[in-house]
């Protein structure tokens, strides 16, 4: 039974490697979720590119359990779902940051490919304001070369790039309203410009995988069951935020966003 998307919607997924858009909550929602991320900056500093920040955020919280959201990824990860991972990801008006030519899942550490990226915007996402672009079919591959630039101005850990030359007239933008969404593969080459607008470009990033996923070098990665049941033990649970920056989770927020880091400069 399909909960959200219809057949042509997740045959273009699995064809493409993404779909969009996808509305998750209306316009309205979408203003409220970024004034409650913008009073959490003023309070505690940026947010932007900061791991689970759905362990620190009650709205994160409340976006990454969003039943419409859960419905669409359970059309296409089954009805048991983990969230492994997440972030904001911020672009500053008439910023240089940019993300280069990638495939998620290269740096991930994980063992397989029964992961979802769920990219919500809580601003819009515009050819000018640096939204993402894709790659059609280019997930069918599997996995491509990778090298590190540790260019100033990407936003990506090492600066990852893809070897192969990009055919940017063959990408298609991810044009976004606020509370929509794009949902993409995790080989599906992808990219984005700088936010050349006079307004913050604001996207959650949101990772969800089957509970059947392994992470390769370690076993003390935590992932939050969000639908269904976990019955392979893989990581560590995760308790839901009921509260803003409560000390206990940003202390175990603080260790598993290290974890990460260890992770991606092993891979
Ligand atoms: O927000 C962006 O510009 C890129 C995000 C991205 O690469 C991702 O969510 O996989």
């Amino acid at each position: 039974m399909n909960r959200k998307l219809s057949n042509a919607e997740q045959e273009q997924y699995w064809g493409d490697g993404f779909l969009f858009p996808v509305t998750i909550f209306a316009e309205s929602d979408a203003a409220e979720h970024r004034s409650r991320l913008e009073d959490i900056e003023a309070k505690q500093g940026p947010m932007h590119y900061r791991s689970k920040p759905y362990l620190l955020m009650k709205s994160a919280a409340e976006i990454a359990r969003n039943p419409i959201l859960l419905d669409a990824v359970e059309d296409l990860l089954g009805p048991d779902i983990l969230l492994w991972d997440s972030a904001y990801v911020i672009k500053e008006p008439h910023n240089t940051k940019y993300i280069s030519w990638d495939q998620d899942l290269t740096y991930w550490g994980l063992d397989g490919d029964e992961l979802v990226t769920v990219w919500i915007a809580l601003s819009p996402a515009s050819v000018e304001s640096g939204c993402m672009k894709m790659l059609p079919g280019s997930h069918l591959e599997g996995q491509s070369s990778h090298h590190d630039t540790y260019g100033e101005d990407n936003i990506l850990h090492r600066g990852q790039e893809l070897d192969m030359a990009v055919d940017e007239e063959k990408a298609v933008s991810i044009e976004l309203q606020p509370g929509e969404a794009s949902l993409h593969h995790g080989w599906v080459a992808h990219a984005s410009h700088p936010n050349y607008s006079d307004d913050r470009r604001i996207g959650l990033s949101l990772q969800y995988l089957t509970p059947r996923m392994k992470q390769k070098h370690t076993d003390r990665e935590s992932a939050l069951l969000v639908r269904g049941e976990e019955r392979y033990g893989n990581f560590r649970p995760e308790p839901i935020c009921t509260e803003d920056f409560a000390p206990e989770m940003l202390a175990f927020q603080t260790e598993m966003e290290r974890l990460k880091h260890e992770v991606y400069d092993t891979d």
